[in-house]
């Protein structure tokens, strides 16, 4: 979402007539917080719930100091927007206390500098349900620390999910802070990271057609491979830490390599056939940095690979292919397409690239758009349309 609004912001500077009906860059409403001011990366993430007199924009501020929990430094924070009037309050996402905040009898939580907010994704129920928006807000560099010799820090990421409307109640989800697993011994004989710097939460999406689950990706997972699981939220547990996680096995999948930060970015879309959601992610270091995108279901077995229907790859050495994604029908054709950003390609200094995935059923056609051409701003258009509606 960041890379949306960088580039709308840049289509604005360079003076482009928008062609999207629903952008109106000449009226812009703009909203801010005294309390976010200075280096709180305000904005850094949004997320807009369009539901009438219940409207708000949710604002990130990952490097906020809370006024919730004043002997922390930076956790993030999030903010409550009303779209009526522009003020912002600071919202109670994180429940569990400030500074030290018992995770389990030997480990605590580390939620200074934390990022609360760097990624948040929303999904409103369908006309069939009666069931509320509901929300998911990442704190991908919140760590844990072990009480016992030697200590050790992990940033593991945590995420939280909230229904839109109620204030000050949340779940919390740290599906990768098992002991066991934070790091792995390999043949050479020297322990790595697994989860132990796996920043779930990093990116986080929300699909419109799941009402339960929704998915992180964790680009520090696997020695920085990365990877992306599925969290489920157990809303009739009325216990704030009861979730299940579905994590794939990365390591040893030939697929995925070291430092290829696999789930920077996440969406899905129904690409090929009504009704059969995949996933899909970035691995922009992928190829020597040329960059991947993953598309893929998640497996129904535990600590299995990830079903991986298709890789696109990038162009250019250093593009960072696959580090801003987003999936909707341009064509309204039925079938969902992929839009990859590439924000560091080049013909000049960094311009940017914005590819378009045209779904074709089993086969896709690629339409490639540099962003300073109309084209882009015309598909980014129909996005905002589709993620606000
Ligand atoms: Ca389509």
């Amino acid at each position: 979402m960041l890379f949306l609004l960088a580039l709308l912001s840049t289509l604005h500077l360079h003076h482009h007539q928008a062609l999207g009906y629903n952008v109106d860059d000449k009226h812009p409403k703009i909203f801010s917080s005294e309390a976010a001011a200075g280096k709180s990366y305000f904005g850094y993430s949004v997320a807009l719930y369009a539901g009438g007199e219940d409207s708000v924009l949710l604002v990130g501020a990952p490097r906020a100091n809370s006024s919730f929990f004043p002997g922390v430094f930076e956790p993030g924070a999030v903010y409550r927007c009303s779209p009526a009037n522009g003020s912002c309050k600071e919202w109670l996402i994180d429940v569990s206390g400030g500074k030290p905040a018992a995770l389990s009898s030997f480990e605590r939580q580390v939620k200074d500098g934390s990022w609360l907010g760097a990624s948040m994704d929303l999904r409103v129920p369908q006309e069939d349900e009666s069931t509320e928006a509901r929300v998911a807000i990442c704190a991908p560099r919140w760590k844990k620390e072990t009480l016992y010799a030697p200590k050790r820090s992990y940033m593991n990421g945590m995420c939280f999910s909230s229904g839109v409307s109620r204030r000050g109640t949340s779940r919390r989800y740290f599906p990768l802070s098992k002991t066991a697993s934070q790091t792995v011994s390999l043949m050479d004989g020297n322990n790595y990271y697994d989860h132990g710097m796996a920043e779930a939460g990093f990116s986080v999406h929300w699909p419109t057609n799941s009402r339960l689950q929704f998915a992180l990706g964790a680009p520090g997972a696997a020695i920085w491979s990365g990877s992306s699981l599925l969290l489920t939220e157990k809303l009739w547990d009325s216990a704030t830490d009861n979730f299940e996680a579905t994590i794939p096995k990365i390591l040893g999948d030939a697929r995925f390599e070291r430092s290829d930060y696999f789930g920077y970015a996440i969406t899905s879309g129904q690409f090929y056939e009504p009704g059969e959601v995949l996933y899909a992610a970035g691995a922009p270091r992928s190829s020597r940095t040329r960059g991947k995108v993953f598309v893929y279901q998640f497996p129904s077995h535990k600590n299995t690979q990830l079903l991986v229907k298709d890789i696109l790859d990038g162009e250019q050495y250093g593009e960072y292919f696959g580090s801003a994604l987003t999936a909707c029908d341009v064509n309204s054709d039925g079938r969902d397409d992929l839009i990859i950003g590439a924000p560091l390609w080049s013909r000049l200094s960094d311009e940017g690239r914005v590819y378009a995935y045209v779904s074709q059923g089993s086969q896709k056609s690629i339409h490639t758009y540099a962003v300073s051409e109309d084209f882009c701003l015309h598909y980014m258009s129909l996005q905002l349309h589709y993620y606000v509606t």
